[in-house]
C-alpha cells in the first residue's frame, strides 16, 4: 500500500478508496460502503471499509442479539420495567445460573435459570461463530490463523467457566452470573470459597502472562515508536533489509538488558504470553473444586503455603 501513516504524521494521507487484494473466489460485494472518516484516521485508518459480513458472520450477530435480549429484558424485569431504574441500577443488574437444586437439568424453570441456560447457549453460539469467521476470513486472504487460535485461547477460559467445569461439578450453579457486578462477587467467592485462589500455581502463571503481556507490549509499542523516525515500523522489511530503524531498536536492548528478541521473534514471545495466560487460567480453574477443594491445605501439603 502506498499511503504512510504513523503517531508522528502532521497530515493526515489519503488516496484513493482502497478496496484491497483480488481474491481467486469472488466474495461479499466490497465496494458498496466507500466512505472516510478524519477522526478515525487520526487513530489508525481513516478508510471505513470495505465490511465483510458473510454467513457466519450475520449468524452471530443474530445470536449474540439474542443473548443480549434475554440478559436485558430479564434485568429489566427485575426492576419492574422501569427504564430510570434499568439504566441507573445495570451495573448491579443480573441473570443467575440456575439454582444448584436442578443440578445439570437442561430444562429447568425460565426464572430459576432456564434463561441463563438460553442466554449462554446463544453467547456461546455467538462466540464460537465469530471464531469460525476468523478463521475462513484469514484462510480467505491467505493468512496464517495466528488470530484464530489466540482468541481460541480466551474462549478456552469462558468455556471452563461457563460450560465444562459446571459439567465436571454436576451443576449450571457452578457458572458465571451475567451481570457487571455480580461476575465480580462470583470471583470473589470462588477464591474464597477454595482456600484463596492465589495459592493456586496455575492462578500464579496465569498472572505472569497477564503481567508479562503488559511489559512485553508496552516494550515493543515503545520501540517502535522510538525508531518511527526512521521508518522502524516498517518491521517486516527491517527483518530482510536491516536499516538502522532495526539496528537501533537491538542495540538499545542489548545495552539496558543484555539480550534483544529480533523483530519476529518479538511477536511470538508477544503471541504465546498471551495465550498462555488463559490457558493455564482455564487449568487452574478445571482444577478447582474437581481434583483440589482448598488450595491454601494443598499448598501447605506440597510445602509452599504456611499458617
Ligand atoms: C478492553 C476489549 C473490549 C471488551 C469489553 C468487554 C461485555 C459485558 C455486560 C452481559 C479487556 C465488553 C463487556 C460485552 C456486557 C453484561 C451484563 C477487553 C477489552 C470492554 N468478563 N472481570 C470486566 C467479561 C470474567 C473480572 C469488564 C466477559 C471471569 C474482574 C467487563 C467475560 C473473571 C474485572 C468484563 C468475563 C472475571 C472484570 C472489563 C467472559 C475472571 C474488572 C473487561 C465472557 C477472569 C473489570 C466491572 C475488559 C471491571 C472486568 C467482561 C469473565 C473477572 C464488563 C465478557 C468470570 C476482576 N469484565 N471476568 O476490559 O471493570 O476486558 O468489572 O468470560 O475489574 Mg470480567
Ligand atoms: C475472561 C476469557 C473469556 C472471554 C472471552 C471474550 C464477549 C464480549 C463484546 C465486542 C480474561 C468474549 C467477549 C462476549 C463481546 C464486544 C463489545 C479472559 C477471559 C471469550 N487475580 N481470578 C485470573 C489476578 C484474585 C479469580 C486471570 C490478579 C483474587 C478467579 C488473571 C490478582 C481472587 C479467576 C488474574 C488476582 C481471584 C481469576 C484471568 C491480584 C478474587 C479466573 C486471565 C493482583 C478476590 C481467572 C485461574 C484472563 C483464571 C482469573 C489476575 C486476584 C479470583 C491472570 C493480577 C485472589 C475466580 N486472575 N483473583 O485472561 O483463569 O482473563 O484463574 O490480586 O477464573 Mg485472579
Amino acid at each position: 500500500m502506498a499511503d504512510y501513516q504513523n503517531i508522528f504524521t502532521q497530515t493526515q494521507v489519503r488516496g484513493h478508496y482502497d478496496a484491497g487484494v483480488d481474491l481467486p473466489r469472488p466474495d461479499w460485494p466490497r465496494e458498496k460502503v466507500k466512505s472516510f472518516s478524519y477522526l478515525l484516521g487520526k487513530i489508525g485508518d481513516a478508510q471505513i471499509g470495505p465490511v465483510y459480513l458473510g454467513g457466519t458472520g450475520v449468524a452471530s450477530l443474530i445470536c449474540g442479539f439474542i443473548a443480549i435480549e434475554i440478559i436485558g429484558l430479564n434485568m429489566w424485569a427485575s426492576v419492574g420495567w422501569d427504564p430510570i431504574k434499568f439504566v441507573g441500577q445495570l451495573p448491579w443488574l443480573t441473570l443467575n445460573p440456575p439454582l444448584a437444586e436442578h443440578g445439570l437439568n437442561p430444562f429447568p424453570p425460565l426464572n430459576e435459570g432456564g434463561w441463563w441456560l438460553m442466554a449462554g447457549f446463544f453467547l456461546t453460539a455467538a462466540i464460537l461463530l465469530w471464531w469460525v469467521r476468523t478463521y475462513r476470513r484469514a484462510r480467505a486472504l491467505g493468512l496464517g490463523t495466528h488470530v484464530s487460535w489466540a482468541f481460541a485461547s480466551a474462549i478456552w477460559l469462558y468455556l471452563v467457566l461457563g460450560f465444562i467445569r459446571p459439567i465436571m461439578m454436576g451443576s449450571w450453579s457452578e457458572a458465571v452470573p451475567f451481570g457487571i457486578f455480580t461476575h465480580l462477587d462470583w470471583t470473589n467467592n470462588f477464591s474464597l470459597i477454595y482456600g484463596n485462589l492465589f495459592y493456586n500455581p496455575f492462578h500464579m502463571l496465569s498472572i505472569v502472562f497477564l503481567y508479562g503481556s503488559t511489559l512485553l507490549f508496552a516494550m515493543h509499542g515503545a520501540t517502535i515508536l522510538a525508531v518511527g523516525r526512521y521508518g522502524g515500523e516498517r518491521e517486516v522489511e527491517q527483518i530482510v533489509d536491516r536499516g538502522t530503524a532495526s539496528e537501533r531498536a537491538a542495540l538499545f536492548w542489548r545495552w539496558t538488558m543484555g539480550f534483544n528478541a529480533s523483530m519476529e521473534s518479538i511477536h511470538r514471545w508477544a503471541w504465546w504470553f498471551a495465550i498462555l495466560c488463559p490457558l493455564t487460567g482455564g487449568i487452574g480453574i478445571l482444577l478447582t473444586g474437581t481434583v483440589v477443594d482448598n488450595w491454601f491445605l494443598w499448598g501447605i501439603e506440597n510445602n509452599f503455603a504456611r499458617f
